[in-house]
């Protein structure tokens, strides 16, 4: 089966009810699976009633980094992503919205496997792994520029030996051998393991499959006020633009400052 999977606790709540509402009026075929990373009842309850599979999230041995380490949320993504009971995983970030139909997205993913997408940002990439990383894990291959994790297709099956190393550095750069050396968790993480398994081509150039917008309070107003008005400003000005990503998003710098 193929589907969306992301993940989000009570606080980054609000950025996804704005996600499956919009995934419900664009791809209301797709399924949709949140691992709970600390969702109250009433917003389980919410999600359900749409449809939305809710999964506990894996056994504790299973992760790549341990619960309460710092934003062990984000440098378990390979992980949420394998017990997400999808065969093709399309990983979006819970401050995503979408703008039109996912079917290219996941007809690319049924295809040819795997992918990542380049990111878009305004500016050079801003801190890379340390080069030292790649002393301690050498590997062989390059890739054409760095993705933005917030939009990933996952085939667990077909390639196990990207979830693998992708997990595995998750694991080194937090708690292993290369702690320190990772930016972007599981970002650097994920670039590492795609230069190590020559996944260098499945760095795909599709600005509108994860458009980068930098708003840090996405739907600080009423959520379907928000929608018919500010992410339909975006659908008008953006005909490309499928997956709409509010990257800085307040709800995850709140993991990092604990506030
Ligand atoms: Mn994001």
């Amino acid at each position: 089966m193929r589907g969306v999977v992301t993940a989000a606790d009570s606080e980054y709540f609000r950025p996804l009810q704005c996600l499956v509402t919009s995934l419900a009026g664009n791809s209301p075929a797709t399924s949709v699976v949140v691992t709970d990373l600390g969702l109250t009842d009433t917003q389980g309850e919410w999600l359900r009633r749409r449809g939305v599979t809710v999964k506990p999230k894996p056994h504790d041995c299973l992760l790549a980094v341990p619960v309460g380490h710092e934003l062990w949320q984000i440098w378990n993504k390979p992980v949420w992503m394998a017990y997400s009971g999808l065969d093709q995983c399309l990983w979006l970030d819970a401050d995503c919205v979408i703008l039109r139909p996912l079917d290219a997205i996941l007809d690319e993913l049924a295809a040819n496997g795997s992918f990542a997408v380049r990111h878009t940002y305004d500016t050079a990439y801003p801190l890379p792994n340390d080069p030292s990383l790649y002393e301690l894990f050498p590997v062989l291959h390059e890739i054409p520029y760095p993705p933005n994790n917030g939009v990933v297709g996952l085939d667990p099956d077909r390639d196990a030996d990207l979830l693998m190393q992708w997990t595995r550095m998750c694991h080194e750069g937090t708690v292993g051998r290369a702690r320190q050396l990772v930016t972007w968790q599981d970002e650097g993480a994920l670039i590492w393991a795609l230069r190590k398994r020559d996944y260098g081509h499945r760095v795909l150039d599709r600005p509108g499959w994860n458009r980068i917008v930098g708003t840090d309070d996405p739907a600080s107003t009423d959520m379907h006020t928000w929608l018919d008005t500010e992410v339909a400003k975006w659908h008008a000005r953006e005909p490309e633009t499928i997956v709409l990503h509010f990257s800085q998003c307040k709800f995850w710098l709140k993991w990092v400052t604990g506030l």
